[in-house]
């Protein structure tokens, strides 16, 4: 058992309105590090100072898992003592003036396996700091408004550990007796204990040097095991581009000789911003064409990008206390998302991409904010702050700042960042701190005249909806749009005040031509999108001059992280879906379409139908599909049907299978139904030439995938035995990773027989590459369920010799994939998915009760359930929630869970 779990007593609710200053600052801080996996011992020389603005108080410094060897103050011995893991010193210097502070212990790096503070993975060392780990490194005030000076000296055996890492600059290093070696680094910048890292082991790395616009040269590294140099380059490259997007999109240069990425097979997360020394799960560094997908290129780009803005945006200003998280991770997302849609050369490619991310959110974010663990974007209290690492700090955080964006405009932002830099570099501040310098730089914006009601989105939790009504008076040629907007109530928050909602809009005629917009008090009409801001619980606005009843494209661009309710007709979907100048809305309309029959299907009485879907829309979506202009990612887009997360959160009782059973239904409908389109999308989209990740080949080779499917999934209804054979020559022969899983996932998702050799020769190709056989594992865990075959499957995986608990890729490719991502596999009858899913929580917590945490939250929706799978889910939670031992992580998820 964890020793720091029986220590830790009563969970302890942290609240925002508790923040206090701290009593002391810490100036500088000087670590030598004795590395061993066994035991790594760790001096660490601190000078501090009393806070003068705090009265005067004990010093209490942090700790998880440390042995305490000496305590010395000004270079004597002192008394100090621990309460709990806390060591508290009473008796320390009186008055302002520095004191220094020497702290010894050791820590026992191979043996941590929650991978937090200083660990072993692969006989490399790492850390992880975020949140609250540089505690289980050494006694520290772990807060991210203590920011100091960093020194560190590495110390280890230079033929196991041949390269030392540390943040800033490398000043020294030389060799030390007994074939041991060190490397002393100097951070030339402040920083929180959270930025902090090192890294040592046996590593090479790619190099570039590059020449910032103002002359300056930089060192940029990708460090990698030596057998993965080839996989480095697409990271180099999407290095280079953040570091080019963000000089020129923002003015923001990077500020230091030497930036270093170094990949870890052993990852809780994505990647981690450590100042100058990214850390990050090889899954966003690792790529070339044999063995990684488009998807996986294009979350390198994002992932290298967000941790590199992370220098100015969560570095030179950080977060006051972690309450205010989303300061800088939804400042950060938008960021990456903006780069990423920056380097799309086609106006096309960005709407994909901002399709893509309102999926996410809505796919993830929309449930978190209807369900327990629902928290504004600054939460206002936690138990354990990994459980706020969450989509809705992140993903609704970005929303909100890119609503900031739309309010002020493009450069009106730009210039708002330019503010918040000039008054917050080098300090620790908040969200209001950020929202007041962009209204301060924009004075006559809507952001500055509504901002403390703006401000609700970092208070309020819950999605808001959005109700749109229209009313068309032929006699005075008007239109009048009624907007209406509530939020229901989330846990803690029995009443919302309404929020500023910016609504993009158009109007189109019954042809599906754009419409001037007028409102009454307009002196003349405009073309175009425009935006309006909605402010009250109702809103109405009335436009003019209009000669029959206009179609309204609402929420362009999703111009707001809200849900939004308009009685449409098909045809005005059909409409909106072939004309509208929005491709966003263009995309929604066919979502609507197909939600809309989703949902008739499953609240018929009697068995699902097997042909849910009408002429008109099957006609709609072959029009799509054979579309001369519109391009083949955009087509994907559309013709994917809602995921089956996403249909279930618009029902309040939700029957997983039934659920399952219609969307498979559709699937398959049109699949036989659109054959001879599928045929020819495959063909005329399945070769690209030399491979590029660009996002017209990405989108060729993801349309010609799913055509492929589709033609397994017909062949599985019809007994055709052409295309599951073609699918398995082009698995065989394919000439890149996205090709080639796309056919193995094509066979494995209609039931071919063929999947099982496609499984065994795609198993024997890659059993040497980790990232692949993860996503063999998942592939087979995510398999659409027939018959109840996928639990099963998954329990013989567990067994497999490429299983590896502990290592945090392997556990959500299997585990996560199952009980997370496949509904119609986990949410059984028999409740066996639910045992299965509490059995693994329990396990994985004495191991990692982060991912057991993450891991715990699959059942977040249970109370929407139908019966049985209601009560059985609940049986399953309060198993969990039973156990005595559980990490806070876990704790604060059941108990949420059983409120
Ligand atoms: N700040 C990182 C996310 C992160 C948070 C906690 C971690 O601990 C295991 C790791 C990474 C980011 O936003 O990329
Ligand atoms: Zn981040």
């Amino acid at each position: 058992m964890n020793p720091s779990r029986e220590a830790s007593g009563p969970t302890t609710v942290v609240r925002r309105e508790d923040y206090a200053p701290p009593a002391f600052w810490i100036d500088t801080v000087e670590l030598a590090f004795d590395l061993d996996p066994v035991k790594t011992r760790v001096l660490n020389k601190m000078r501090l100072r009393r806070n003068p603005d705090v009265a005067a108080q004990a010093l209490r410094l942090d700790g998880e898992d440390l042995n305490l060897a000496r305590v010395l103050v000004n270079g004597a011995g002192c008394s100090f003592k621990l309460d709990g893991e806390t060591l508290v010193l009473e008796n320390l210097p009186e008055g302002q003036d520095p004191f220094d502070l020497e702290i010894f212990t050791t820590c026992a790096p191979e043996k941590n396996t929650q991978l937090m503070g200083l660990y072993v993975s692969q006989s490399t060392f790492f850390t992880q700091c975020e949140a609250e780990g540089f505690r289980r490194i050494t006694y520290f005030l772990d807060r991210p408004d203590v920011m100091a000076s960093y020194t560190v000296t590495l110390r280890a055996d230079k033929a196991r550990y041949p390269v030392l890492l540390s943040n800033g600059n490398l000043v020294e290093q030389g060799d030390l007796p007994d074939g041991r070696h060190f490397a002393k680094w100097v951070d030339p910048h402040k920083k929180p204990c959270y930025l902090f890292a090192l890294v040592a082991g046996q590593l090479v790395a790619r190099e570039q040097r590059v020449v910032a616009r103002n002359g300056r040269e930089h060192l940029l590294q990708v460090y990698v095991r030596p057998g993965d140099m080839d996989k480095t380059e697409h990271a180099m490259n999407s290095l280079i581009a953040s570091v080019v997007w963000d000089e020129a999109r923002f003015g923001l240069p990077l500020d230091l000789e030497r930036f270093m990425i170094v990949a870890t097979s052993d990852f809780n997360m994505g990647a981690m911003e450590n100042k100058g020394l990214n850390i990050f799960n090889t899954k966003y560094v690792l790529a070339n064409s044999a063995t990684a997908t488009d998807t996986d290129f294009s979350n390198i780009e994002s992932v290298v990008g967000h941790e590199y803005f992370h220098n100015w945006t969560g570095n030179r200003v950080t977060c006051r206390d972690w309450f205010q998280l989303s300061l800088k991770e939804g400042l950060t997302v938008f960021r990456d998302q903006e780069f990423s849609m920056d380097l799309c050369a086609e106006a096309s490619a960005r709407a994909v991409k901002r399709i893509e991310d309102v999926r996410v959110l809505r796919t993830a974010q929309f449930p978190e904010d209807a369900g327990p663990m629902a928290h504004p974007v600054r939460p206002d209290s936690y138990v354990e702050i990994n459980n706020f690492y969450t989509v809705t700090v992140y993903e609704k955080g970005a929303e909100v700042v890119r609503m900031m964006q739309t309010l002020v405009g493009r450069a009106g932002f730009a210039a708002g960042m330019k503010l918040y830099f000039e008054r917050h570099d080098g300090s620790a501040v908040t969200c209001d701190d950020f929202a007041q310098a962009m209204a301060d730089a924009n004075p006559s914006s809507d952001l500055a005249r509504l901002l403390p009601q703006f401000k609700r989105w970092y208070s309020q939790a819950g999605t808001p909806l959005v109700q749109a009504r229209g009313v068309y008076d032929a006699a005075a040629r008007s239109y009048t749009l009624t907007l209406t907007q509530s939020c229901a109530p989330t846990p803690g928050q029995a009443h919302k005040e309404p929020f500023v909602i910016p609504v993009a809009m158009g109007l189109l005629d019954a042809q599906g031509a754009e419409l001037p917009l007028q409102l009454a008090h307009w002196s003349q009409p405009e073309a175009g999108t425009r935006s309006f801001v909605l402010t009250e619980a109702v809103e109405s606005f009335t436009f003019i001059n209009l000669d029959s009843e206009p179609v309204p494209s609402l929420l362009r661009g999703f111009s707001a992280p809200v849900v939004l309710d308009f009685d449409y007709s098909d045809a005005q979907l059909l409409g909106l879906l072939a004309h509208d100048s929005d491709p966003f809305n263009r995309w929604e309309a066919g979502q609507r379409l197909a939600l809309r029959r989703a949902l008739n299907a499953i609240r018929a009485d009697g068995p699902v139908e097997r042909d849910p879907l009408d002429a008109a829309y099957l006609e709609a979506m072959h029009t799509v599909l054979r579309h001369p202009t519109l391009d083949a990612a955009f087509k994907e887009l559309v013709l994917t049907l809602p995921s089956e997360t996403y249909i279930a959160e618009q029902l309040d009782v939700v029957d997983p299978q039934r659920v399952h059973a219609v969307r498979e239904a559709m699937r398959e409908q049109l699949a036989l139904a659109l054959h001879d389109d599928w045929v020819w999308a495959y063909e005329t989209h399945k070769d690209n030439g030399a491979y590029r990740p660009d996002p017209v080949s990405t989108g060729r080779r993801a349309l010609a995938g799913m055509a492929l499917s589709m033609l397994c999934l017909a062949a599985h209804g019809n007994g055709d035995l052409v295309w599951p054979g073609k699918a398995y020559q082009r698995f065989k022969d394919a000439g890149n990773m996205t090709d080639r899983f796309n056919a193995l996932a094509s066979l494995v998702g209609s039931g071919q027989p063929l999947a099982q050799d496609a499984l065994a020769r795609f198993h024997a190709m890659f059993r040497h590459e980790a990232l692949v056989l993860d996503k063999w594992f998942a592939l087979q865990a995510g398999a659409t369920d027939r018959g109840g075959n996928v639990l099963p499957a998954v329990r013989r995986l567990l067994a497999h010799p490429d299983f590896h608990l502990r290592n945090p890729n392997r556990a959500r490719s299997v585990i996560f994939s199952y009980c997370s991502a496949n509904p119609g596999g986990f949410h059984r009858a028999d409740a066996a998915g639910y045992t299965f899913w509490s059995e693994r929580v329990i396990e994985l917590d004495a191991i990692n009760p982060q991912v057991a945490a993450r891991l715990a939250r699959a059942l977040d929706r249970w109370k929407k359930l139908a019966e049985p799978y209601r009560s059985a889910a609940r049986e399953a939670i309060a198993r969990v929630a039973a156990r005595p031992d559980l990490s806070n992580d876990v704790r604060e998820v059941v108990t949420r869970a059983l409120a």
